[in-house]
């Protein structure tokens, strides 16, 4: 048993070991010394493997399950009294339900294992926005990742001191099979439980379910936000500093656009890029009546696969120390690669990442390349190994938010960046937000799936009520942040990306903020406010002739076809819907009717 001055928390967990069986109880208080420990224990059982730690100190290697290399979104439940209340896009059970079948996989799976207790914070200790957690886990493997991600140990007991509010969050491996796997929240008893799985999101409880699923749930009552966007900084010569927070769906830029590096042809300008966060952002009106944004994690979650130093030079010197990676390509000499990165994989001796002979050219029977890396092999580094990290980290009340970004992955319809008209409108643009669906991906090419601010695998209540939060956050705030919508991804006929991306991407985010400014004009189209050609500094950079126009091109019978779809979209949620963004989709009815692709 464990004994802080907190007795619900030792109450809890003597309830959780009395289910699960640990032969040990473990308190992990976040000092050096016991992490090294039990680094040494996982390595001891393969667990996790030591890097060559001349080429990459404290670096370490781990394998998940070949089934447990992603989240199972649908393995994951909102656990609510009314199914109403998680609403048309979440899978739903009852609590009992969820508590009983969860109940019965956990029950005895910790047998001739040890139960770690991990007290987290998300968000510095002792912030306003910050929340505690307590993870119950008997994998090292999420100890060491955890102590990563989040701030860890006794500073957080201090501050929960005798009685304080924490989720209660029990993880366990058992079998770690996908058909006893299930990754349960439970918003109205602030808990949440996850079995049968070892990956990431579904293991690391502090990230996708406290921070985002529950968070949400809590920012709802409490009128903040709990949102899937990374905040970045955009520091002028003459110290002023803008930042921006922006949603993409899951790989779809976010951790590149955080860490981006000024283009050639802007280095004159002099701008400095800092990272704030580059997965998740909690958002709050302060007493000036603008928004402030804080990162709650502490660390990078990245995918590995497409990291190298031409896409990502600030990832790639991230990584050079205390990381850990998952499921990438394990070199013979203790150093790790993976597709689109650095160097070459060794010629003979490397395990892929499922622990089996690999090298470079190898074809599966249907004469398919096999990657020696996962495509969702991650990376998990500290924040503050990026040279761009923000020394804003650490401020308790975070950033001021100047403007929001949107953004999917769309092969045709979406311009390069357009600005909404007004709050209602920016609420309407996030709420239609959309990804088409790559050949890289299940299911039919070129399909629009619907991702409100992509959040649509993370809102932990009903779609529609968070609609509506959105909406009243806009009337509480005295100064809104501008609204706008990116589209890195558009194509030309031959399937090529028109706009090149990353570093780049400041050229439009530049425009963005002089909008915040109001420093330039732009153009009225059905859609939004979209830029005059000039204003978007192209110094150093080769478009093909007619490239930028197709980038602007508003084709309205496509457009009118996604209010269809749209349509569609809403009509999932009935009555519930707000009524400001059926009037918003009408009023782009009406705007394409009488405008068409014209701009003026
Ligand atoms: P999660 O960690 O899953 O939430 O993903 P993420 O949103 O952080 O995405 P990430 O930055 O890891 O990028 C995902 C993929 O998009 C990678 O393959 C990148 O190479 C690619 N990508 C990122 N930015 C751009 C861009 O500006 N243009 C193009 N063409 N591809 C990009
Ligand atoms: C995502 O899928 O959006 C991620 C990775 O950031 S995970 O932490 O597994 O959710
Ligand atoms: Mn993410």
């Amino acid at each position: 048993m464990i004994s802080t001055k907190h007795a619900g928390l030792n109450a809890w967990v003597e309830k959780m070991a009395l289910m699960c069986q640990p032969d040990d109880i473990v308190l992990i208080d976040g000092s050096d010394e016991q992490r090294d420990e039990l680094r040494k224990q996982a390595c001891s059982t393969d667990e996790i493997i030591e890097l060559d730690q001349e080429k990459l100190p404290g670096c370490y290697y781990h394998r998940t399950a070949v089934n447990d290399v992603a989240r199972t979104e649908n393995l994951t439940f909102i656990c609510t009294s009314l199914k109403d209340n998680a609403g048309p896009t979440n899978n739903w059970m009852s609590p009992e339900e969820g508590y009983r079948r969860a109940g019965e996989i956990f029950a005895g799976s910790m047998k001739g294992r040890t139960m770690y207790v991990i007290p987290f914070a998300m968000g510095p200790v002792g912030s306003p926005f910050t929340k505690y957690g307590v993870e119950l886990s008997d994998s090292i493997y999420v100890v060491l990742n955890m102590l990563i991600m989040t701030r860890v140990g006794d500073p957080v007991l201090e501050q929960l001191d005798v009685a304080g509010e924490f989720t209660k969050c029990l993880h366990g491996k058992a079998e770690r099979d996908i058909e006893n796997r299930l990754i349960l929240h439970f918003p109205e008893d602030n808990t949440i439980w996850s079995v049968g799985s070892g990956y990431g999101g579904n293991v690391l409880l502090g990230k996708k379910c406290l921070a985002l699923r529950i968070a949400s749930h809590q920012a709802h009552k409490e009128r903040w936000l709990a949102e899937h966007m990374l905040i970045l900084g955009i520091e002028e010569p003459n110290g002023r500093i803008d930042y921006i927070a922006a949603a993409f769906p899951s790989a779809c830029g976010k951790t590149n656009l955080a860490m981006l590096i000024p283009p050639e042809g802007l280095k004159v300008k002099g701008y400095k890029i800092w990272t704030v966060g580059d997965d998740i952002a909690w958002m709050r009106v302060d007493t000036d009546g603008c928004l402030w944004a804080i990162n709650p994690e502490a660390g990078f979650f990245g995918v590995a696969p497409g990291t190298n130093s031409r896409t990502n030079p600030s990832a790639v010197e991230t990584v050079k120390s205390d990381t850990i990676f998952t499921n990438v390509l394990l070199n013979p000499d203790g150093t790790v690669w993976w597709e689109d990165g650095d160097g070459e994989p060794a010629a003979e001796g490397a395990t892929d990442w499922q622990g089996r002979p690999w090298k470079p050219g190898m074809k599966d029977e249907n004469g398919k390349a096999i990657t020696g890396a996962h495509p969702n092999s991650r990376f998990t580094a500290p924040f503050v190994n990026c040279p761009s990290h923000s020394y804003r980290m650490e401020h308790h009340h975070g950033v001021k938010i100047s403007a929001i970004v949107f953004g999917g992955r769309r092969a045709h319809l979406a311009p390069l960046v357009y600005q909404s008209f007004d709050w209602v409108h920016g609420v309407f643009v996030g709420a239609t937000m959309a990804s088409e669906r790559t050949a890289a991906q299940f299911g039919k090419q070129g399909e629009v799936r619907r991702d409100p601010m992509a959040m649509l695998p993370f809102c932990g209540y009903n779609m529609a009520d968070y609609f509506e939060h959105w909406l009243r956050m806009g009337v509480q705030m005295r100064w809104q942040p501008k609204i706008f919508h990116v589209n890195w991804f558009r194509q030309d006929e031959e399937g090529n990306f028109l706009w090149p991306g990353f570093g780049e991407n400041l050229r439009v985010l530049e425009w963005i903020l002089a909008r915040c400014r109001n420093d330039c004009e732009a153009l009225k189209t059905a859609i939004g406010f979209v830029p005059k050609p000039e204003d978007i500094d192209m110094t150093g950079l080769d478009m093909p002739n007619g490239a930028m126009e197709k980038l602007f091109d508003i084709d309205p019978k496509a457009w009118e076809e996604e209010a269809n779809g749209i349509e569609e979209f809403f009509g999932k949620f009935g009555d519930r819907l707000p009524v400001a963004l059926k009037a918003e989709l009408e009023a782009l009815r009406m705007r394409l009717h009488e405008l068409g692709g014209a701009k003026q």
